[in-house]
This record gives structure tokens, C-alpha cells and sequence, in this order.
């Protein structure tokens, strides 16, 4: 009888106890919202004031999704799938649904694979893997080369050490008059994460800004090239904006387009082909 008395203090005492560690971390959380906030609004005031010269140009405007559900195969049949519903997507208001599926085995191959209304309408290859820790960014949706057809973009990180750990993919399904898609996907430099496109020209084809680093006199430099989704491919439009710009690699955030090297020579630099291209 002693005994039962004792247990049911005991668990009595654990329910007070995380009641009350309930109450602090909630009183803890209202306190530090502001705080939290103040660090945001910090960190954005940095972002502002510091800024590459193409981020004064319009970027889109998004609609980002990230509920990913993941079909972990790996014991059965080494395979991952993950898959992401969109509602209404279409303009007669179908569903897309993007399934990528990747191999455990094999870190340089999967498949994209579309569903109108749960049908399966494209399945294209990609040479890199998706896993649920490499998906860069959500999966992105908007128009980018203003054509009025919503289009898909996927970063995935090759994840590397030191600068290698910014080598990404950057995937887009350009979607065609026939509402299906067009791949174009190539190896990119990212350092926070998805870089945004940006209308130069406001023409509502947004330029695709690319990033390389190239060595020139002992120095390293940040290379920025433009590119426009032309006639089912990325364009180099460096010549239509005076680019490419070079901004100096140092060990600090760096921002400023180099004095070192002149216009014309920085010319010689343009990215005449996008690394690692796959188009499909
Ligand atoms: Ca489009
Ligand atoms: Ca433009």
C-alpha cells in the first residue's frame, strides 16, 4: 500500500514538473521573439546595404513548396523517392505533382518524373542525386522568361568542403505551349542558398545570373554571367548588359565589381558554355 502511495507521488511530481517546464519555455519564447526578430532585421539591414550590382534589378516574386513526402526504399531496392504535390498548378486547374527519384548507389543519376492529375507525363533524366539534405532550396515556382507559362526551379547542392561546398546544381523545367517541360539544369556556383533572376531590361524575361571563379594575375575573381531561356535554351546575354562583371575572391564579403581588370578584358572571361549542361 506504502509502495502504490510513493509511485503515485512520484508521477504526480513529473507531471508538475513538466507543467512547469512548459510554462518557462513558453514565458522563454515570448521574451525571445523580439530578440529573434531584432537579429533578422540585423541581418537584413547588412543584406541591404551590401549587395552585388545585380541585385538592384527585379527579382520575381515566388511561390516556394517544401512539403516533400520521401518513400524511403533504400533496404528493398536502394531507391529514394520524393514527391511534392501542387494543387491547381495548370491553368485549366490540374495538379502537377514532381516525383525525383534517386539511387543510393549512384550519386550522378535520377529521374524527374511529372504527374498531370496523377498521370505520369515526362520522366527525364538527371545527372545528380536528390536527397532529402541536398535540396538546396523549396521547390520553386514562377515565370521566368515571362511567357506566361509557370515554371519549375530545384537547387541541389554537390555537397563538398571549402569552395566546394558551393558547387549546386541549379535545375529549371521551363514549362512549353504544350504544358509540358523543358530541362535545362547545369553546375553553378551558391552561396546563399538559390540565387534570384533578376530583369535587367524589364522586358519580363528574367536574366539567369551564373557565378565562376577565375584566376587572373595571381588573384582569384567571382565571375557573374547573364543568360535568357531562349527558344528551348539558356542564351548568353552578357553583351546586351556590358557583362560579365568580376568581383575580387578575397576572405571577407566582397561586393565590389574589381578595378583591377578592365572591361574589355573582363570580356574574355564571358562563360560561353554552362558547365556540365543537360538538357532535355
Ligand atoms: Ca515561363
Ligand atoms: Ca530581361
Amino acid at each position: 500500500m506504502q509502495l502504490i502511495a510513493t509511485q503515485t507521488f512520484i508521477l504526480s511530481s513529473t507531471e508538475v514538473n513538466s507543467a512547469l517546464e512548459g510554462y518557462i519555455l513558453m514565458i522563454a519564447a515570448i521574451i525571445m521573439k523580439p530578440i529573434k526578430l531584432t537579429f533578422i532585421f540585423m541581418f537584413l539591414a547588412l543584406q541591404v546595404n551590401a549587395q552585388y550590382p545585380f541585385e538592384k534589378y527585379d527579382s520575381l516574386t515566388y511561390r516556394q513548396f517544401n512539403n516533400w513526402k520521401k518513400y524511403d526504399w533504400t533496404e528493398k531496392k536502394k531507391i529514394i523517392h520524393q514527391t511534392l504535390s501542387i494543387r491547381s498548378f495548370y491553368k485549366n486547374h490540374d495538379s502537377l505533382t514532381i516525383q525525383l527519384t534517386s539511387f543510393t548507389d549512384k550519386w550522378d543519376s535520377s529521374y524527374i518524373r511529372i504527374y498531370r492529375n496523377k498521370q505520369q507525363e515526362q520522366l527525364l533524366f538527371e545527372p545528380m542525386a536528390f536527397t532529402e539534405y541536398n535540396l538546396w532550396s523549396s521547390l520553386i515556382v514562377a515565370d521566368f522568361n515571362g511567357d506566361s507559362l509557370q515554371d519549375l526551379k530545384l537547387n541541389a547542392a554537390y555537397m563538398g568542403n571549402g569552395l566546394a561546398s558551393m558547387n549546386a546544381r541549379v535545375i529549371y523545367l521551363f514549362q512549353t505551349k504544350d504544358e509540358k517541360f523543358k530541362k535545362v539544369s547545369f553546375m553553378d556556383k551558391l552561396e546563399y542558398g538559390n540565387r534570384m533572376e533578376r530583369d535587367f531590361n524589364r522586358d519580363g524575361n528574367y536574366e539567369i545570373i551564373t557565378m565562376t571563379l577565375n584566376g587572373y594575375q595571381g588573384h582569384n575573381y567571382w565571375t557573374f554571367d547573364l543568360f535568357n531561356y531562349e527558344n528551348g535554351k539558356l542564351v548568353n546575354v552578357d553583351d546586351k548588359f556590358d557583362y560579365p562583371i568580376m568581383v575580387q575572391f578575397l576572405f571577407k564579403r566582397n561586393y565590389k565589381v574589381t578595378d583591377k581588370i578592365s572591361g574589355s578584358r573582363m570580356k574574355e572571361f564571358k562563360l560561353k558554355e554552362l558547365k556540365d549542361l543537360d538538357v532535355k
